[in-house]
């Protein structure tokens, strides 16, 4: 809906017709448009959807209509609503009545005057959006328009701009993904071709799950639902492509998937055949749970995790050198291990790592739910059973069972951080060795990349407790591309005025590993303890953040000076232990020196076995800063506040 006002009656006068990429039918009638389009056929496949759209207007001027236009008159004010739908209903349901659906939207819509529509999405909006704050140094700039503070970025100053591109993913996030549509796709909701790059789809060796990586940490949870209906939607799909072209139990996704749902694998086999889409996507449910605490809804989505954990199970073959159980034919994602290009082999180590979460994530939900005994222990045997992560000649943890790495090689794939990044695989203080083989791998891939590598490359600086490095990962994002006829001439641009990230062309995920970045910079819950500003770089060294989730469900506040935390203020929204780990010494009631593992299992490390070593162990050492850790008993609705004891 939107309005036009003139200062005075009769200044306003306008036709008002509908233009569309597709092949459509425009009739006026009375106050309205009722617009008619055609899907195209794609790839020999006859279009499944068509669309209606009604266009109406309400104003205090004469309102006529003739062919396909309306025509506004004499006007003071003119309110114009626009329904649109398909005959979509579900990904095996087009029976939809396309009108019949707009017109529905329409009369509701119609019940309230603009003002009003305008306040409840104002509200609606910022109810989502208010929950985070953050402030970093440097407002000075803050009044010029995007494009020259991103051109200007470089020249340091401007961090706030750092601060509005972090917001500017949450803002994305809720405007793309809320719960009854669809999960953001590539361009999120912004495609604007009726040819989008890569068929504005869901691309899931990465791309669909970096979209998704804001969701819980920057507080917004409920946008995560669509991906959690498309999970379950595959789940079905995927069930006959595991038994038919596997011959496996459970269920199955490939690198791509569609608002069909489709499961098998697409493309060359570089892209196509790697079955971990399904099963990565299934994480999202576990971090999820561990975010919320919310056992039900762990309940309604365990059968679901456990499909992919079936699927590992009945898919996973013992290799015949080594006797692990390895996937396989597989490839870690589009990215060869030889010079002749050779990408199909067995057990990648991306591959194993998630079928490690696959199964650990099942298992640790059985025990939560009280569930499926027997089955846990099968699920322990056969997590004994895959094979350990490698340490290969470069110091660099292995993408594959062979030590095959270049290290000149620049990939954008990061595929086997997985491990790091999102997952909690590698932790500094339980596998110091594969923390330092993963920071020697992300240093001989180096810092440039496209939009959405480099969002990764952030999220795992982040990781690596490296601040100033994660920075350099910032200004490499936050640089301009004007446009993308002029790439040649801004070879590193991956920012456009409009803040949209570049790969190029336009894809949204650099914009949410951005946002996911930032926060994993300021606070991470994912290896035994809640750490306060584990990666701060020295540009940020003063600022506040409100409204960060921990997992745990505990709400973050932080203020910081002199690069140091000062103070922090938790809400522990479900209770239990709060286990906080920081770089300075804390005060604050009822704080006890924290002993033992992390008694808190929302927020417990994973446990992986022991890396093999196969390059030179002294590339491979760890020096890590001083750490404090402390306790802390809390009840639901308790409010912490810690200090710097300096
Ligand atoms: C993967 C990436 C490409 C691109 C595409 C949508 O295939 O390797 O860079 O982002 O997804």
């Amino acid at each position: 809906v939107m309005t036009v006002e003139a200062d005075r009656k009769g200044a306003l006068n306008f036709n008002l017709g509908y233009s569309c990429q597709l092949e459509h039918t425009v009739k006026a009638s009375g106050d309205s448009l009722t617009i008619s389009i055609n899907g195209v056929e794609q790839e020999g496949v006859p279009a499944a959807l068509h669309a209606a759209a009604i266009v109406k207007v309400v104003t205090d001027g004469q309102l006529s209509c003739s062919g396909d236009s309306l025509s506004v008159k004499d006007a003071g004010n003119a309110t114009i609503y626009i329904s649109g739908a398909t005959n979509f209903v579900s990904y095996n349901n087009t029976s939809g009545d396309a009108l019949a659906s707009a017109s529905k939207t329409l009369a509701a819509a119609m019940k309230r005057p603009y003002f009003m529509l305008a306040a409840m999405h104002v509200r609606n909006y910022k109810n989502m959006m208010g929950r985070v704050t953050l402030n970093l140094p440097g407002s000075s700039k803050s009044k010029a328009d995007t494009r020259s503070r991103i051109a200007a970025y470089r020249d340091g100053g401007d961090e706030q701009l750092a601060a509005l591109l972090f917001q500017y993913g949450r803002y994305l996030l809720i405007s793309s993904s809320q719960p009854g549509g669809q999960p953001a796709n590539l361009q999120g909701i912004w495609n604007a071709s009726s040819n989008a790059p890569w068929d504005s789809k869901y691309t899931l060796n990465i791309n669909a799950e970096m979209n998704y990586w804001p969701a819980e940490v920057t507080n917004l949870s409920e946008t995560h639902q669509p991906l959690f209906d498309m999970i379950t939607d595959l789940s079905k799909t995927g069930v006959v492509t595991a038994s038919e072209l596997y011959g496996a139990k459970g269920w199955v996704a490939h690198h791509n998937t569609d608002i069909w749902r489709a499961c098998g694998p697409v493309d060359a086999a570089a892209w196509g055949m790697w079955p971990n889409g399904g099963a990565w996507l299934a994480t999202h449910l576990w971090q999820h749970y561990l975010y919320t605490g919310d056992k039900e809804f762990l309940k309604k989505y365990y059968p679901i995790m456990k499909g992919c954990a079936d699927f590992c199970m009945s898919n996973m073959v013992e290799h015949p050198r080594h006797g692990w159980l390895v996937t396989v034919p597989s490839t870690s994602p589009e990215h060869g291990y030889s010079s002749d290009g050779s990408t199909i082999i067995a057990g990648c180590t991306m591959d194993n790592q998630i079928a490690f979460d696959a199964m650990n994530n099942v298992m640790l939900a059985a025990e939560v739910l009280g569930v499926d005994a027997a089955y846990r222990d099968s699920l322990r045997r056969t997590i004994d059973r895959l094979p350990p992560m490698q340490v290969g000649r470069h110091g660099q943890l292995q993408e594959w069972l062979v030590d095959a790495d270049n290290p000149r090689d620049e990939h954008r794939h990061v595929s086997h951080l997985y491990g790091l990044y999102p997952s909690n695989q590698i932790s500094p203080y339980a596998n110091p060795v594969l923390f330092a083989g993963s920071r020697n791998t992300l240093n001989q891939r180096g810092d440039k990349a496209t939009g959405w590598s480099i969002g990764w490359k952030l999220n795992l600086w982040a990781r690596l407790l490296d601040g100033n490095h994660a920075y350099e990962i910032v200004r490499n994002l936050i640089s301009l591309l004007p446009d993308d006829r002029s790439a040649r001439k801004y070879p590193d641009g991956r920012l456009y005025p409009n803040m949209f990230d570049a790969h190029p062309p336009f894809q949204i995920d650099g914009n949410f590993g951005f946002t996911a970045g930032v926060a994993e910079m300021l606070l991470q819950s994912h290896d035994g303890a809640v750490q306060l500003l584990p990666a701060l770089p020295d540009a940020w060294n003063a600022g506040s953040v409100t409204g960060l989730k921990a997992r745990g469900n505990f709400d973050v506040n932080m203020t910081w000076n002199d690069g140091k935390l000062s103070e922090a203020r938790i809400a522990s929204r479900n209770g239990g232990v709060l286990r906080l780990r920081s770089y300075v010494p804390l005060k604050g009631d009822n704080l006890r020196k924290a002993s033992g593992p992390c008694p808190n299992p929302l927020y417990a490390s994973a446990k992986v076995a022991k890396p093999i070593v196969n390059g030179n162990a002294a590339d491979v050492s760890v020096d890590l800063p001083e750490i404090y850790e402390y306790d802390i008993d809390t009840a639901p609705g308790d409010v912490i506040t810690v200090y710097a004891d300096l």
